[in-house]
């Protein structure tokens, strides 16, 4: 159900164990032969297609970045640099390349001139193997990193999706849990510390997504530094449409004019459709800040998470965005 993207990469070996691996499977291997010419050419054989193969699947487990959809392609670039991914993956590949060849050339070298000992011919193949290896460790370095930020990205998968944003304490995650069926899937997200849930919505035959963002919106955005800034922006390409809860008790200890900035930065800079609804509207009597609401039209619905007032209607309202007049 949810698109694995980045979890699929393997762990990226670093070059001295790939030298390692490759240059002692290839010793065993030429133990078994009496004849030394045959000995040597297994080893080179041996070593370089450890050494190739094993490159060539780095590339191969990284995602295609031309195809990742807009959201992970902003993610990958906040967090990696999609540019210098690109360029160590196209070095790994030439090093895959380049040792492949290389080892025919050494194998010619022993087949077509029998005067030199071949034990000499495969230590001077092994060594510029290895300094091929040794030219893209950094590169290896890096995807082993990359590799391991990307596993930490969120999964989400491309359905209608609902991005439910708003000050924290505003009742993001109860609308949540009153609204999505069974447990949200908690997942990592940059710059975050708790991570954005994803829940399920089932309507009639068809499944809507929505997603949580704690803490994710916890000052405007103009205080946000720049990488911040796009991880946010990222969440533009994920969703249909956006949920701003904004309280206007006050109780969740942000003031409405605060809420109501960053609603107006976040509609500036998602620049997708938004639904504004306060929340809270049980405690409406009380609370003097709720008297703006009712006279200045700051919200188009209001709720409570609480009683589920009108929760369903937002939903349907959500949906009718969604799906369009
Ligand atoms: N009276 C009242 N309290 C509510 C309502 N919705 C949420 N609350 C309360 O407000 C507090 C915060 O609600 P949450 O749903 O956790 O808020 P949140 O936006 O998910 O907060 P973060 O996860 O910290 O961003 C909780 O104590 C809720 O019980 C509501 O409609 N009415
Ligand atoms: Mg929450």
């Amino acid at each position: 159900m949810y698109k694995i993207v980045f979890e699929k990469i393997p762990t990226v070996p670093k070059g001295d164990e790939l030298i390692d691996k490759a240059f002692s499977r290839a010793n065993r291997a030429g133990r078994g032969k009496r004849v030394r010419v045959s000995a040597e050419r297994s080893r080179i054989k041996t070593a370089s297609n450890i050494l190739s193969d094993n490159l060539k699947n780095i590339v191969r487990r990284f995602p295609n970045f031309d195809d990742l959809s807009l959201f992970y392609l902003n993610l990958a670039d906040v967090v990696v640099g999609v540019d210098s991914l690109k360029i160590s993956l196209a070095s790994v590949q030439w090093a895959s390349e380049k040792i492949h060849k290389l080892s025919y050339e050494y194998l010619s070298r022993i087949r077509d001139n029998k005067d030199i000992d071949p034990v000499i011919v495969r230590k001077q193949a092994f060594g510029r193997m290895a300094s091929i290896i040794k030219e893209i460790d950094s590169d290896l370095k890096f995807l082993g990193e990359a590799r391991n930020k990307l596993r930490k990205l969120p999964t989400v998968s491309d359905l209608p999706t609902i991005v439910v944003c708003g000050f924290p304490n505003v009742g993001k995650s109860s609308y949540m849990s009153r609204v999505s069926s069974g447990k949200p899937k908690i997942d990592t997200y940059p710059f975050t510390t708790k991570g954005i849930s994803v829940g399920l919505i089932f309507r009639d035959s068809d499944r809507y997504q929505i997603i949580d963002t704690p803490g994710l919106f916890d000052r405007p955005l103009s205080k946000r530094n720049k990488i911040e800034l796009l991880a946010i922006l990222a969440l533009k390409y994920l969703g249909d449409v956006i949920l701003f809860i904004i309280d206007p008790t006050e109780t969740c200890g942000y003031t409405l004019k605060e809420q109501l900035s960053l609603k107006d930065e976040l509609k500036r800079e998602l620049d997708i459709p938004m639904i504004v609804v306060t929340n809270k509207n049980d405690m409406a009597d009380d609370i003097k800040a709720c008297e703006v609401v009712k006279d200045g039209n700051v919200s188009d619905m209001s709720m409570s998470s609480l009683t589920g007032e009108n929760v369903d209607e937002v939903v349907s309202r959500l949906f009718e965005i969604i799906l369009g007049p």
